[in-house]
This record gives C-alpha cells, structure tokens and sequence, in this order.
C-alpha cells in the first residue's frame, strides 16, 4: 500500500518538474536573446503614413540614401517597394557603422544583408531600424526575404565595402 502511494508520488513529481522547467527555461532564453545577445524585435522605431512616403511627401523617406552622421558613421534611409530598394546600391568605406532606416511603399517586404546579423521585416506604415558594422571589406547582397509578388526573386540591393 505504501509502495502504490511512493510511485503515485514519483508520477506526480515526474510531471510537475517539466511543467516548471519548460517555461521557466523559455523564460531565460527570452531574456538572454533580449539582454546578452541584443536581439531585438521591431518596436515603434517610428510610424509613416504609406501615402505620403509613396507620394514623396514624408520627411524621412523623401530623401534616400545614404549620408554621414559622424566620422564612421552613416544613416541610410532606403524605402522598399516591389520589386526594388531604393537606393540599390549603397558603398561605404571599411570599418564603417550603417544604421539602415526602412519602410516600405506598398506590400510587406524584408531585408536581410547575407554575411550581417541584418534581417528585418519592412512594413508599410512602420518604420525599421537597424545598424550594423561593415569591418571586411567586399560586396554585401541584401535580399527580400518575404515573398512580395511575382519580381520577389529580383528584389536585391548591394552594399559594396571598400
Ligand atoms: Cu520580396
């Protein structure tokens, strides 16, 4: 009789133990991905108005491109819409410090730049903020990753590091 209670026992702490471990380990791999690594999701960076950016009439965006903030440091502003980035192409000297401001003209797009921790959704309507260090010299492709429309596949920008 004592025996049945012991097992019974076992079961009840053989489930109860997960049930605490699992979350509690989610938990912590939130917050080492959020405070240790830097992954961030994307927050109100911002919002636009879609019309006014399509029209050119937004003050952020009816300006793209790329400029120079402080030594080694550059903004650039880059709107998506199908199937291009505007601007395609973006060089900036080695060892530089780019904070990429997007959003996007009409459907959701992405950005990701191949060899960077880059990867943002672009949304209409918000505004994504990302910066990165170029440290090695080379061409950098950055694609749309999220399925625009049938040019999906031709949507690409460069980002050429000398
Ligand atoms: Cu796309």
């Amino acid at each position: 009789m004592k025996d049945k209670k012991f097992i019974s026992y076992l079961f009840e702490v053989a489930w109860i133990l997960p049930s605490v471990a699992i979350p509690v380990s989610m938990l912590v791999a939130i917050l080492i991905t959020a405070f240790a690594i830097g992954v961030r999701v994307p927050t109100t960076a911002g919002r636009v108005s879609v019309s006014a950016v399509a029209a050119g009439a937004d003050s952020i965006f009816s300006q793209t491109g790329l400029r120079e903030i402080a030594p080694g440091r550059y903004e650039a502003i880059i709107t998506a819409q199908t199937f291009m980035f505007t601007p395609s192409k973006i060089e900036v000297p080695a060892g530089s410090r780019v904070t990429f401001i997007l959003t996007s003209k009409d459907v959701i797009h992405g950005f990701k730049i191949n060899g960077t921790p880059i990867n943002v959704m672009v949304i209409p309507g918000q505004v994504s903020r990302v910066t990165a260090t170029f440290d090695k010299p080379g061409e950098y492709l950055a694609v749309c990753h999220e399925y625009c429309g049938a040019g999906h596949h031709v949507m690409y920008g460069t980002i050429i590091v000398n």
